[in-house]
C-alpha cells in the first residue's frame, strides 16, 4: 500500500537541532524533512550558496527537503514601518533562491512581535512526562518583558523553535508600534506583503503556507488575525491564488474552542498547502496543555482530521507538532525525537486503516 501523503520531520539544522537526520531517516515513512537557516535573521537575504549547501546535507542523508519552515517576515513588514519594502525585496531574493534550489514549499507567519507562546515550557505529567502548556492568567501576570526573557533565553539553555532575540533591544519600540495598529492595518500589511511576493511564487511555483496564530487570540493587546474561519478566508482572498495558502495546525487552531477543524479542512482544501497535527487538552478557559498525539490523550479526534484530509484527497506534506518530552529526552521544547516519532507511526496507522477501509475494498 502506498501512502497518499509526504510525512516529514522539522529539522533545524545540525548547529541547533539535537535529533540527527539519520535518525530521522529511519522513522518508517519519512523521506523529507521541513527545514530553515535557522539563525538567520528575518530581514536577511537567504543566499543560494547557503541553501544549497543546507539541501546537500539533507540529501546526503537520503532525505528530500520537502519545505522551508520558517521563512520569517520581518516587524517591519508586518507592523508596515518606512524599512517595509526593503525587507519585502530581500524576502523576494531569497524566494528566488529557494525557487532555484527547487523548494516549493514556505510555511511562514504574520504573529506580530511573539511566535508560538507557552507560559510553561516544561510542566511534568503524573507518567513523568513534560509538555507544553499555556495559562492566560499567567501572562496577564507576567510584564511583557519578562515572558520574552523567559521564552527567548530560558529554554534549558537551548533555542526555542521560531523565537530569537533579533527584536529583543528593540521589544519597546515595536511593542508600542502595534499598540497603535489595528486587526484591518494588520490585515493591509499582510495584503501588501502578498501582493509584493505572488509573482516570484508564480514564477517558481513556491507555495505560501501562513500558519495560524498560537494561541489563537491577541496576547497584551496586540492584534492577531489568523485565527478563525473567517479570518483565514479573508486572508486567502486576498490574492486569490493558489499560492497563497494555509498551514492547517491542528493544536494552534484548537487552542480557540469555536473553530471546527473538520470544517475548515473542507473549507479550505485547495488552499492547504501544509499540515502540522497536535493534540492538546483544554486544562479551563484560555489554559490548555500539549498532549501525546493519540485522540484519547487531548481534545483533538486525530482520526477525524486524518480521514477529513483523506477525503479532501490532501497529497500535500504532513508533520507531527510539538511532542512530549519523554524517555529523558533532552531536546529543544516540543521537538524532541521520540515523541514525534511516535507520532509519526501513530498518523502513519491512521492512514493505513483509512486507506485500506476505503480504497481496497
Ligand atoms: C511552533 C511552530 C511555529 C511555526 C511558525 C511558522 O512550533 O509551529 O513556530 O513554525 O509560526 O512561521
Amino acid at each position: 500500500m502506498k501512502q497518499p501523503i509526504k510525512m516529514s520531520l522539522r529539522w533545524y539544522g545540525s548547529s541547533y537541532d539535537t535529533v540527527p537526520l539519520k535518525y530521522i531517516r529511519q522513522i518508517p515513512n519519512i523521506s523529507g524533512v521541513i527545514t530553515t537557516l535557522f539563525n538567520k535573521k528575518a530581514d536577511e537575504i537567504w543566499t543560494l550558496d547557503e541553501i544549497l549547501s543546507l539541501k546537500k546535507e539533507v540529501e546526503d542523508n537520503n532525505l528530500e527537503i520537502y519545505g522551508i519552515e520558517s521563512l520569517n517576515v520581518s516587524e517591519d513588514i508586518k507592523a508596515g514601518t518606512s524599512l517595509k519594502d526593503e525587507h519585502i525585496s530581500n524576502y523576494i531574493q531569497s524566494l528566488t533562491n529557494l525557487g532555484k534550489a527547487q523548494i516549493k514549499l514556505v510555511c511562514y507567519n504574520f504573529m506580530p512581535l511573539f511566535d508560538w507562546t507557552r507560559t510553561d515550557l516544561n510542566r511534568q505529567k503524573e507518567d513523568n512526562s513534560y509538555v507544553l502548556a499555556y495559562d492566560q492568567k499567567l501572562i496577564d501576570q507576567t510584564d511583557i518583558h519578562q515572558l520574552f526573557n523567559q521564552m527567548s533565553l530560558e529554554k534549558n539553555s537551548i533555542n526555542l523553535p521560531g523565537w530569537n532575540d533579533q527584536y529583543k533591544e528593540k521589544l519597546e519600540y515595536y511593542f508600542n508600534l502595534y499598540k497603535n495598529i489595528t486587526d484591518e492595518q494588520l490585515f493591509n500589511n499582510l495584503e501588501y506583503f502578498l501582493k509584493a511576493i505572488m509573482p516570484v511564487c508564480n514564477e517558481y511555483d513556491i507555495k505560501m503556507a501562513i500558519h495560524p496564530d498560537d494561541p489563537a487570540w491577541p496576547i497584551y493587546n496586540i492584534p492577531r488575525i489568523v485565527i478563525n474561519k473567517k479570518n483565514i478566508k479573508r486572508i486567502l482572498n486576498l490574492t486569490d491564488d493558489i499560492h497563497n495558502g494555509l498551514t492547517l495546525c491542528t493544536g494552534s487552531l484548537a487552542t480557540n474552542k469555536e473553530n471546527d477543524l473538520i470544517d475548515m479542512i473542507h473549507e479550505f482544501k485547495d488552499r492547504i498547502h501544509f499540515v502540522h497535527i497536535r493534540n492538546i487538552k483544554h486544562i479551563d478557559d484560555k489554559h490548555f496543555e500539549e498532549t501525546a498525539h493519540l485522540s484519547d490523550c487531548g481534545d483533538i479526534d486525530i482520526y477525524k482530521i486524518v480521514k477529513a484530509l483523506y477525503d479532501i484527497d490532501y497529497k500535500g506534506i504532513i508533520r507531527p507538532d510539538h511532542g512530549r518530552m519523554i524517555f529523558d529526552e533532552k531536546a529543544m521544547p516540543g521537538y524532541g525525537l521520540y515523541d514525534r516519532a511516535l507520532a509519526v507511526s501513530y498518523i502513519n496507522g491512521l492512514y493505513e486503516a483509512i486507506v485500506k477501509e476505503n480504497d481496497e475494498n
